[in-house]
């Protein structure tokens, strides 16, 4: 595929924020071209998220997308809490209204979305990494990119960076025009995929004085875990029959309960930060997902912020597509920060209350026992995990 020469709309990067949103646009009759610097196979393949909110279901269901994870998708109404050797459980529909969320991998939206974009015959690139964006700040932006070998130039009436944490996008922002406000986390994860049945039918996040333990799921023979190590920890140190044992142990494995082993497939350990760039537009380029902010994987957000901000991206530029008015684009930084914020938040009370820091003293575990045991005791303290855990509504 040859891409045009001018497009409306210049997306940077085939994750879900930049296929979700060229899905929307095109559903709104608007053109864009997609630029994404990895293959096809790689993208498809990328191991992250699992867990979609109400909300980014509902964008996916906009976006005609749902066809799949209808079929394939768990809903899933609570989560458990393990701390202090028990297990509670959290309920979201009583706690929220009705609200819910879907066991769907990232892997699986992201094929969905590129499927239909290919059925659609509609301008994207893959092996086309961008290295420059220039003019967003004039009527006419131009982006520079590498395809075949041969330097291109396609021109833009907009650019929208949703080309992740290391992509070019925010950089192209001049020095002094933005802010970042980052935090480092003194642990990281050990994430694997197993084909093993999962053991327990909904999420345990579980605190233990050996650290964080997670297990999720992909579908209903492949389990997800995770275990909290320090950072720069060698996953070659982990043999399968150490990560099952740990995993028992921090998850509160007894006579009557213990997880399913089975092979491992996949094995990796993942740094953790979070950090917020503002503001997310510049004159006619927009950042959007993990190019403008990141969060630990605790809260389950990433993916689910990613797909409200191009929710409210795409929204925006129907707007002007129908009425001519620039109002919500001009908006949309101050509009997503807001959800940002939450979700950053979010995001970091529920690291910091499940994990042990290396340096942590027996006053703060005291801290964070009492914490949980407040949401396992008080509605209020419950709902108020529920309601974020489920995504807030989109503005
Ligand atoms: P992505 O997915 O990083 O996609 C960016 C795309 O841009 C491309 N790119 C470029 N293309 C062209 N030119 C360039 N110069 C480019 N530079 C980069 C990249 O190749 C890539 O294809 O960002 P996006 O779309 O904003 O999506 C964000 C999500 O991927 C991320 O927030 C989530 O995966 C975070 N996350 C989770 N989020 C959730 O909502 N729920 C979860 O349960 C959850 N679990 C997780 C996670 C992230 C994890 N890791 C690995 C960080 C679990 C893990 C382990
Ligand atoms: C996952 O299944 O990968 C997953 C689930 C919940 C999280 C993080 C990751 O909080």
């Amino acid at each position: 595929m040859t891409l045009p020469q001018h497009t409306t709309v210049a997306v940077i990067g085939a994750g879900p924020a930049g296929l979700l949103l060229a899905r929307l646009l095109e559903r709104s009759g608007i053109d864009c071209a997609v630029l994404e610097s990895r293959d096809r196979t790689y993208v498809e393949q990328r191991q992250r998220a699992g867990i979609l909110e109400q909300g980014t279901v509902d964008a996916l269901r906009e976006a005609g997308a749902t066809a799949r994870l209808e079929a394939e998708g768990i809903p899933h109404d609570g989560i458990e809490l393990g701390f202090g050797g028990r297990r509670h459980r959290v309920d979201f529909p009583s706690l929220t209204g009705g609200r819910r969320v879907w066991v769907y991998a990232q892997t699986e939206v992201v094929k969905d979305l590129i499927a239909l974009r290919l059925e659609s015959g509609l301008p994207m690139l893959f092996e086309a990494p961008v290295h420059a964006v220039e003019g967003f700040d004039a009527d006419l932006c131009t982006v520079r990119y590498t395809h075949g070998g041969e330097e291109r130039t396609l021109t833009a009436d907009y650019v929208v960076g949703c080309d992740g944490f290391h992509g070019v996008a925010r950089t192209a922002v001049p020095e002094g025009a933005s802010r970042t406000f980052e935090r480092t986390y003194p642990y990281s994860w050990l994430g694997i995929l197993a084909d093993a049945v999962p053991a327990y039918e909904e999420l345990i996040y579980a605190h233990s004085e050996r650290g964080f333990a997670l297990a999720s799921m992909r579908t209903p023979i492949v389990s997800r875990l995770y275990l909290q190590v320090p950072n720069g920890e060698d996953p070659g140190n982990w043999s399968d029959e150490r990560i099952w044992d740990e995993l028992d142990h921090r998850l509160g494995a007894d006579a009557s309960w213990r997880l399913n082993r089975g092979p491992i497939t996949s094995k990796a350990v993942l740094p953790m930060r979070s950090s917020v760039t503002e503001p997310m537009r510049h004159g006619r380029l927009f950042l959007a997902g993990d190019s403008a902010h990141i969060v630990p994987p605790t809260g389950a957000k990433g993916l689910n912020l990613a797909a409200s901000d191009v929710t409210v991206l795409a929204r925006a530029f129907a707007r002007l597509h129908t009425t001519g008015s620039t109002e919500l684009l001009e908006a949309y930084s101050d509009t997503c920060l807001k959800r940002v914020w939450r979700a950053e938040h979010f995001s970091y009370f529920m690291t910091t209350t499940l994990h042990t820091d290396p340096g942590q003293s027996g006053f703060e575990t005291r801290l964070q026992l009492s914490q949980l045991e407040r949401i396992t005791t008080s509605a209020f303290a419950a709902g108020e995990l529920a309601e974020n855990y489920t995504g807030l509504p989109i503005d």
